[in-house]
Formats: structure tokens, sequence, C-alpha cells
């Protein structure tokens, strides 16, 4: 075998078994500037003139095969790597989809979610307010004035004294937002205020943060038939029970007169407590016509307009409803408890589902 025939079997040897690396190497070694076929065709000047045409016709020859050797295992080794990480991503259209970590609404929002549905229903928009207030909006506006022994019953959470002398308070009920609403705008007037009440008080049954829904209705001719048709309307629907037994038990409140508090029936029994016609009373919530004093204190004139208020526990229902035993799990942000308890986000108040059962 002659030198070239010898540097051709070897080339093509070893490109047929070289990897994508090692055929660079070889691509170098034989065709670079210092490779062996490009030594060999400098080398041709040298030659006999006779020699060099046959000797030139091989080298090419030579040069041509062993270029088309490279790029042919390139092209094999490249189709490989490409179809190895083809196979290896291949996505499995027959695997079950990974499930999603879905978050749960909290009782307590959905409890206000479904009690805003019902009173919207009944035109009632929804106002809010700061959760940091002053005396005045907290207090004197709804007929507390500050030596009021009402004011001891609310356990106040107070700030340190600003330098004008005023002292903020966390809201002790939603009222202030109320009072706001009355000053800001004419009646007539129709709103509920959810959210976050505050009262320095921490046991089984009392959180020092709790939620509150109040409600507000003023007109020219608002009156007692309005409070009682809306609460009993309400009451039935927050329950789903058509028939629940309502009844409303005079009371006091500084802020409206006359006042009254709300007991649906109920059956108490070694069992539990069963929510419906049962012979029993529980109480719900507290109501009653606006104090004249409250309207005036907020601008609106009393002898034109008259109006209703309530006030509703949050925490209360929820429970009641959904069956949660202790009050304190509300605030531990406890996942599995939320998991059990909790609500899925596509689960809204609708009239088919959140009004009733
Ligand atoms: C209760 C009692 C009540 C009100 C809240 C109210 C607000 C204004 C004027 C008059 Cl601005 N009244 N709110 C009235 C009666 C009762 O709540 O036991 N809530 C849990």
């Amino acid at each position: 075998m002659s030198d070239l025939e010898q540097l051709r079997t070897d080339l093509l040897a070893r490109i047929g078994a070289a990897d994508l690396d090692a055929l660079e190497g070889l691509r170098i070694e034989a065709l670079g500037r210092k490779g062996s076929i490009t030594e060999l065709m400098k080398g041709l000047g040298g030659l006999a003139a006779g020699e060099r045409k046959a000797a030139g016709q091989a080298l090419n020859a030579l040069k041509a095969v062993v270029a088309c050797a490279i790029d042919t295992r390139r092209a094999t080794l490249e189709c490989a790597v490409l179809e190895s990480r083809l196979a290896e991503q291949r996505i499995d259209l027959t695997l079950p989809v990974r499930p999603l970590a879905q978050g749960r609404i909290h009782p307590i929002s959905q409890t206000i979610e479904e009690m805003v549905a019902i009173f919207c229903q009944m035109g009632f928009s929804v106002a809010e307010g700061p959760d940091i207030e002053d005396d005045f909006h907290n207090f004197t506006a709804l007929n507390i004035p500050p030596e009021h022994p009402a004011r001891q019953d609310h356990d106040t959470f107070y700030f340190p004294e600003r330098a004008d002398g005023a002292r903020p308070l966390l809201r002790t009920h939603t009222s202030p937002v109320q009072i706001r609403t009355m000053q800001t705008q004419p009646p007539p007037l129709r709103i509920i205020v959810p959210g976050r009440t505050y009262r320095a008080d921490h046991d089984a049954t009392h959180s020092p943060m709790f939620h509150q829904i109040e409600g507000l209705a003023i007109d020219e001719t608002t009156h007692m038939g309005h409070l009682k048709g809306c609460l009993i309307e309400f009451c039935r629907a927050i329950f789903g029970l058509d028939d629940l037994p309502v009844r409303f038990r005079p009371s006091y409140f500084p802020f409206t007169e006359p006042s009254a508090e709300v007991d649906i029936g109920c059956a108490r029994s070694a069992d539990g407590l069963a929510i419906g016609a049962g012979g029993d009373w529980m109480e719900i919530l507290g109501c009653g016509m606006v104090h004249p004093k409250v309207l005036e204190n907020c601008g609106i004139d009393s002898t034109r307009y008259q109006g209703f208020a309530f006030g509703v526990g949050v925490e209360r229902v929820a429970m009641l409803k959904y069956g949660i035993p202790d009050l304190r799990t509300f605030y531990e942000s406890d996942l599995r408890w939320l998991r059990h308890y909790g609500f899925l986000p596509l689960d809204v108040p609708n009239v088919a589902t959140g009004l009733g059962a």
C-alpha cells in the first residue's frame, strides 16, 4: 500500500470512529494550515514536472474524500445528538396534569361576601373607611359623649396622644364609616359597611380584632317596618331558611331610639345547636331607628329625615353557618384548618348557591 493510501485508510478509519470534538481535531490534523494533506500539497512544487500532475490529482482526490468523510461524519453525529435530545425531551401527553396549588377563601371573607350579596340585592351599596379613627367619628357623633358609660364597654385601643391633644384610636365598630358617609353624602342613603373592628378583649369568645357589617338606610319616610322587613329577610336569606322564626326584642344603644336585638329560632339539644324552628332563641344582631341627635351631628335635618341602622357580627354568623366551634381558629392561619373550612375561589355567592343551603 502506498503512503497516500495508508494515510487515506488511516484518516477514514479515525474519522469513522471520532466524536464531534475529535472530528474537529482530525480536520485540523489533516486539512489545517499545517495539516498532513496540506503539507503534502506544499511539497508538490519540489516534484519533477512529470510526476507533479498525477501526484496533484491524487492529493486533491484524497483531500476531497477526507473533507467529505468529515462532513458526513459530523452530520451523522449532529443528527444523533438531536435525535437523542428529542427522545429524551419528548412530552408525554398521556401524563396527568400537575395539580395546581389552589388557595382557599377564608370563611370570614366568604361570610362577608354572602351578607354583602344579600344586602346589595335589596339595594344597599358597600362603603368602607379607615381602621384608625378619631374620638368624634367613633363616639361623640354616635351620641356617646366622653363621660358616657358605653365608652368603658368598648375597651378601646388608643394610640399615644398627639401634639394637638387628639388621641387616635382603633375603631370599636364600623359606625364611623356611616358617620363619614352621612357627613359627605346627602340622603337618601342605603349603605352597608363591612370591616375590621377592635376591642381590648381576649378570651374564648372574644378576639381583639373581629369583623362587623353595619347597615344604614335614611330617607324621608323610612320607618321601623322597613327595618323589620329588611332584617327578617336578611336572617332567612343568610341561613337559607324561608320559615326561620325571627323576633325583635327591645334593647338599648346610645345611637338608636328605639333599639332592638334580633333573635332567630333555634333548637338546643344534647347534640348541639340547630338553627330553625325549635322553641329556643339566639341573638344574632342589634338594630334600631337612628337617633335624631346622630343625624343632627352629621348635618342631616332630623325633622325631615329618619332611618334605621343595624350591626351584625361576622364571626358569629360564620361559626353558626359553617359549624366552626372555636372563634380563635379564625386567626391562627393554620393551613390545614383553612383547607378544611375554606372555600374554593370559584364558589362565589350566587342566587343558586350563595344565598341558599
Ligand atoms: C350590635 C349592634 C348596632 C348600629 C349598630 C348605627 C350606626 C349609626 C347610627 C346608628 Cl351611624 N346606628 N349602628 C345601630 C344599632 C345596633 O350594632 O350588636 N352589633 C353587633
